[in-house]
């Protein structure tokens, strides 16, 4: 038999990793045939996620977070949420990974590997706040297509690496930057090997920012990965899709970066509002920068009961992009009258905070608790829903929970 026909020894190997046991006669299996067992895996354990996690879609990968899930000041990995556009790389050898910086901007083309950019840069550590630009798009109506997230694809986790800024510096960046892309190890839903899933990247002046890293650490572990690793941009307080994810290239540009998911329409929002359901031009869609202020209750959860006469403690986290979080309110009377909730400084820039507050509800029956966080430029979120734009970015309106006084 030609050898072609049956499966690689890495390719076994890694099955037999998967399973946790030896495929006995695993030397006869058919070149591209996925074991059974291995066909419909249980993606919370594949990924390490707890199983309240909810799984939006598995080709590609995405699993999204509840409120109450999100009650930790620092998310822990396993309630993180998962936002693929493409097949997660396979067999990464970490002694083999490496980072170029190459661009039209660039002084000096220059390629890192892993353990050159932890041993030659300084290393930081940032909570960062990262939140899919299409959170909340299942609320929008019309409906836009797309992952219908709810609102658990926002995480705030601690990320350790090295700034961005120190290794474009030390390739050298030419006068005429202005926006940086990157380029992951992730492959296209096709498999075609000449396609990437998604090609971000961010201004000069966002890509310079301190908090701005190449991470290799989340919560002072190695990254899951499926959220990165071994190494990933991290660019708090804009949507997360700036945040590439098995980062292996990163180019510095002399116009705005033109990779996939980059242009036409693709996480931009309407440089104008425009009535719901009208069609856009992509001329007139402008790319999401800083997200906007938003907040969630992670505790209690939705359907609290509570007794009679007694005080329910509520707390959350809010935040609002580049901008800190000023104010943050609660209302039992669908937003008919509000009342300050105390209020935390975040632990660095671009982290959420944390809010708090204890409420007396009048007497016996149904309420909702709606939560409203306003920004240190005044602007607070919308009550039910923000402008309708094509593809459902940006919704940050006030979240709502449930409560029966019984
Ligand atoms: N290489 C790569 N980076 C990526 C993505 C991806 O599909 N591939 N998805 C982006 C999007 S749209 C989001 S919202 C975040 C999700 O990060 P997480 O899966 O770690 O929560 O990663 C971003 N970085
Ligand atoms: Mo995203």
């Amino acid at each position: 038999m030609k050898r072609r026909f049956f499966i690689e020894k890495t390719a076994l190997a890694s099955m037999t990793a998967l399973l946790g046991t030896e495929i006995v006669l695993g030397a006869s299996m058919p070149k591209g045939y996925t074991p059974l067992a291995l066909q419909d895996p249980d993606p919370f354990k594949m990924f390490g996620k707890d199983p309240q996690m909810v799984v939006l879609n598995s080709k590609p990968w995405n699993m999204e977070a509840q409120a109450h899930l999100l009650d930790d000041k620092i998310t822990p990995a396993k309630f993180m949420f998962i936002r693929n556009n493409g097949l997660i790389p396979e067999n990464i050898d970490i002694d083999k990974w490496n980072l170029t910086i190459d661009g039209e901007s660039v002084q000096e083309e220059k390629t890192y590997s892993l353990s050159e950019l932890k041993s030659k840069f300084k290393r930081y550590s940032y909570q960062l706040t990262l939140e899919c630009g299409g959170n909340g798009r299942s609320e929008f109506d019309p409906p836009a297509k797309g992952n219908q997230w709810t609102i658990g694809a926002v995480s705030s986790a601690v990320w350790t690496g090295v700034r961005l800024r120190d290794v474009l510096e030390d390739a050298g960046i030419k006068s005429d930057a202005v926006y940086i892309g990157y380029h992951a190890a992730d492959s296209h839903l096709s498999r075609d090997p000449e396609k990437e899933p998604i090609s971000r990247g961010a201004p000069m002046a966002k890509a310079l920012q301190d908090e701005t890293l190449l991470a290799f650490e989340m919560n002072g572990e190695d990254i899951p990965l499926a959220n990165g690793y071994p190494l990933r941009l991290v660019a708090g307080g804009w949507p997360a899709s700036v945040s590439g994810k098995w980062i292996n290239r990163i180019s510095i540009r002399n116009k705005v970066h033109d990779g996939t998911k980059m242009t036409g329409t693709a996480y931009r929002v309407p440089c104008n509002p425009v009535a719901p359901g009208e069609k856009v031009k992509d001329e007139d869609m402008c790319i999401i920068e800083s997200m906007p202020v938003k907040s969630l209750i992670t505790y209690p959860k939705t359907g609290a009961k509570i007794a009679e006469g007694k005080k329910l403690k509520i707390r959350g986290h809010a935040w609002a992009g580049e901008l800190e979080v000023s104010k943050m309110e609660f209302s039992i009377d669908f937003g008919a009258t509000w009342q300050n909730c105390s209020l935390e400084k975040p632990a660095n820039r671009l982290a959420w905070q944390h809010f708090a507050s204890s409420i007396s509800f009048p007497k016996k029956g149904y309420y909702e608790v709606w939560a409203r966080a306003t920004d240190a430029q005044g602007r607070a979120q919308p009550m039910l829903l923000p402008g309708w734009n094509p593809k459902g970015y940006l919704n940050n309106a006030c979240h709502r929970i449930a409560v029966k006084v019984v």
